[in-house]
């Protein structure tokens, strides 16, 4: 998902930009009072319409929490906070209206005036309330002003892809698999919740675009090492892989015995039960060891194609991979522009 969200201003930029635009604005009539009152209903009026169209967008542009999709609600639960994001939206939403029905008010009263001193004062009036309403929300603005910097940089992961997570201790491979068997360089980000870098990369199964997401920082340690953070950050990756994919290093340069490897296998299986995995040996060019697992070499790219196989067979249950023409591709990538009539092909996947 990539949000997109417009600068956020806060409740003095907000103000300025209202009372400056207003304040060109006048209204040409035959006497003096007439012209007082509908230049002041002008002004009241453009404030409104720009405080409502201002906080309208972004109420518009923040997604919509109800509808999103789990993982990006984990997300953004992690590094804003729900409620608080919540109780922001509501508060700007308030101010908005408050402001609104204050100046639209104002602005059919100073047509009821006949001195020039009431009309000033009614828009004044109005004026300062609209301040005050405003000013008693900057707190949310600004709090919008930061979440909006934070959502915008997340990095680009589609809920709606098949997703393969690579798995397992550090320095076992992880990175190394996911740019070789990756179209295209994996893209490098930090996650807001980790300080390590995560590589994204992408594959086509058919073709079918799926994704591929290094883990470290989540699923390379034992729980009882992961802080709060992490611990959510993994609940978010569950609502997400289809597939994960657990990579030991038998050869053990990583600097862990496989029987730590074998502890933390089985305790992210437990942890993520709900999860298909497959269970792989790096390393195979300085692997001497027997074991009945699958062996491959991230490295020197042996048995890559095997591997790529084995995933295609594990997402195939969830996500037909062949039956896809080549025409409907734009639809994946613009579910939009795709015919209201839905292509059976199309049934398996959760726009
Ligand atoms: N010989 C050999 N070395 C490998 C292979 N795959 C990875 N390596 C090396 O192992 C080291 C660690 O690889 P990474 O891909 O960075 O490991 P990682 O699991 O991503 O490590 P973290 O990011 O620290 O969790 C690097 O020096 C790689 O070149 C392999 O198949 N054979
Ligand atoms: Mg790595």
């Amino acid at each position: 998902m990539d949000f997109k969200i417009s600068p956020v201003m806060n409740a003095e930029e907000i103000l300025d930009k209202a009372f400056g635009r207003a304040s060109k604005k006048t209204k040409e009539a035959k006497d003096r009072v007439d012209r007082k009152k509908k230049t002041a209903s002008v002004k009241l009026n453009t404030v409104a319409h720009i405080i409502e169209d201002t906080i309208g967008r972004y109420e518009d542009e923040f997604p919509t929490l109800d509808i999103l999709p789990e993982f990006y609600y984990e997300i953004i639960d992690i590094i804003i906070g729900i409620d608080d994001l919540k109780r922001s939206l509501g508060a700007i939403n308030w101010a908005k209206r408050r402001a609104k029905r204050t100046l639209m008010e104002a602005a059919r009263e100073v047509v009821s005036k006949e001195e020039e001193d009431e009309i000033e004062k009614v828009m004044n009036q109005a004026y300062a309330r609209t301040d005050s309403f405003l000013k008693q929300v900057n707190e949310n603005l600004e709090f919008l002003k930061d979440a909006r910097k934070k959502l915008n940089s997340l990095p680009d992961i589609r809920p709606e892809h098949p997703t393969v997570a690579v798995a397992g201790y550090p320095n076992v491979g992880k990175s190394e698999l996911v740019s070789q068997i990756s179209s295209g360089k994996p893209k490098i980000d930090v996650y807001p919740f980790t300080t390590q870098e995560v590589g994204i990369g992408h594959f086509f199964l058919g073709y079918r675009k799926c994704q591929l997401l290094d883990t470290p920082g989540m699923l390379d340690r034992p729980k009882e090492e992961r802080n709060e953070i992490e611990m959510q950050a993994v609940k978010a990756l569950e609502s997400l892989a289809d597939l994960i994919i657990f990579l030991f290093d038998p050869t053990e340069t990583c600097g862990y015995p496989m029987e730590k490897q074998e502890e933390l296998c089985r305790e992210i299986k437990d942890e993520l039960s709900e999860i298909k995995f497959i269970e792989v040996e790096n390393k195979l060019d300085l692997d001497r060891t027997d074991s009945d697992r699958f062996k491959i070499s991230a490295l020197e790219g042996e048995n890559l194609d095997e591997l790529t196989e084995m995933i295609k067979s594990a997402l195939s249950e969830k996500y037909p991979m062949d039956n896809i023409k080549e025409e409907d591709l734009k639809y994946i990538k613009d579910p939009e522009k795709a015919p209201e009539e839905p292509f059976t092909d199309f049934e398996d996947l959760d726009y």
